[in-house]
């Protein structure tokens, strides 16, 4: 492949081979330096905010009908960042950093032009498999995102093929004193490129938003050679509460522009510059916190020095190891900080049976509402 330093052929192609024999937790397997991304999956939860004012305008919708409408348009215009942002960045997608149990990411989006500031609670509940659970949430608008991101992974005809498995529910407060929610269930991905060395991800099959008051969007995901024959495809459908006939129909490619079918007005446009999470500076956060624990892993990566990056790699997972052995011996668990783990979400069940999801209930992380804008203090 091209992409691939001659000196790290060999060592991706044995990479695939084991990928390829195996199904299961990809996170944990070593791969070729030149694949490897300097960033945490702990950061990835900020993708849902990078259009601080899509998120806030959900807030001024005038009707449960326009409210959907908004919501879905801000879901659409996260998928770029989701799904092809490290393209863009590191050149493909790559391997992110493997979070550690409780490793901790806080970031916000100023309070610009009276869209309300925004603030992003980021904990690793889980490590093996790997689980991360976020919060979003602008007060002053009363709009909240609470979710939960893991992955299923197998591999077929070359590509990765990767099952989301968790959801994400979005609050409104409304303006009578009632709440409106929404589940959001996430879309399957492919990673393909993979034989060459450049791997990306397309989308595929369906995902759905549906609303407490009935309304439910249907998004359905095509790659190249489908209905546009264009990748990054979709086609995005309302429907009124109780009614499978289409309002409103979307159609267009997620990472560009999308539009109206009927009236031909564009829906959604992710050509101008997003706005990435602001974060407090490295001195003043604690030893848990992403960017502070990596530190000189992505340094090394970021600079090529994979020596040390493996060097500093090790000492954070033998440090966990122990931990671990210690938690053990004592007969203790390690503590979430921000999330408490329930095995049946009760939001899900009762929107999940409104679109007949399955599974009919999933386990979720509730948000202990315990962070106050700025880091706290380190932890034992
Ligand atoms: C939630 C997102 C998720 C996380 C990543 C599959 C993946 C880990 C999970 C699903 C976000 O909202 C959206 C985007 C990208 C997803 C990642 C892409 C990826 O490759 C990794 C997996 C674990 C790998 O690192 C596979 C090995 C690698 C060599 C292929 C590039």
């Amino acid at each position: 492949g091209e992409a691939v330093p001659p000196a790290q052929k060999s060592s991706w192609a044995s990479f695939l081979k084991s990928i390829a024999s195996f199904s299961g937790d990809l996170s944990s397997m070593t791969a070729p330096p030149f694949i490897l991304s300097p960033i945490s999956l702990t950061e990835f939860p900020a993708y849902w905010c990078e259009r601080p004012e899509l998120f806030s305008a959900i807030a001024d919708a005038r009707s449960d009908e326009e409210r959907s409408m908004l919501v879905l348009k801000w879901f659409i215009s996260t998928l770029k960042g989701q799904y092809t942002s490290r393209n863009e960045k590191l050149g493909s997608e790559k391997k992110p950093l493997n979070p550690v149990l409780g490793e901790l990411f806080y970031g916000y989006w100023p309070d610009i032009n009276g869209r309300g500031q925004t603030n992003l609670v980021v904990e690793q509940v889980s490590h093996h498999p790997p689980i991360t659970a976020y919060y979003i949430e602008n007060k002053a608008k009363g709009i909240a995102l609470q979710g939960h991101s893991a992955q299923k992974t197998s591999f077929s005809g070359g590509s990765i093929i990767v099952k989301q498995i968790g959801h994400a529910i979005l609050t409104v407060n409304l303006p009578n004193g009632r709440k409106e929610e929404f589940l959001i269930t996430l879309p399957k991905l492919r990673i393909d490129g993979l034989w060459y060395g450049s791997p990306y991800i397309e989308l595929c099959d369906t995902s759905y938003i549906q609303s407490s008051t009935g309304w439910l969007s249907t998004i359905e995901y095509k790659g190249k050679g489908y209905f546009s024959g264009k990748s990054h495809s979709f086609k995005a459908v309302i429907s009124r509460p109780g009614s499978s006939n289409a309002a409103h129909t979307y159609e267009g490619l997620w990472h560009l522009t999308s539009k109206d079918i009927k009236t031909g007005a564009i829906f959604t446009d992710v050509t101008s510059p997003k706005e990435e999470v602001s974060t407090y500076p490295i001195e003043e956060q604690d030893d848990w916190e992403t960017r502070r624990l990596w530190r000189w892993v992505a340094k090394g990566i970021r600079e090529g020095d994979f020596e040390t990056a493996s060097k500093e790699k090790g000492k954070i997972e033998n440090e966990q190891r122990q931990r671990r052995k210690d938690e053990q011996a004592a007969g203790t668990q390690w503590e979430l900080k921000h999330f408490e783990h329930i095995d049946s979400d009760p939001i899900y069940e009762r929107l999940g049976k409104l679109l007949k999801a399955n599974p009919p209930t999933e386990d979720t992380y509730v948000y202990k509402h315990n962070y106050h804008d700025h880091p706290p203090q380190a932890t034992a």
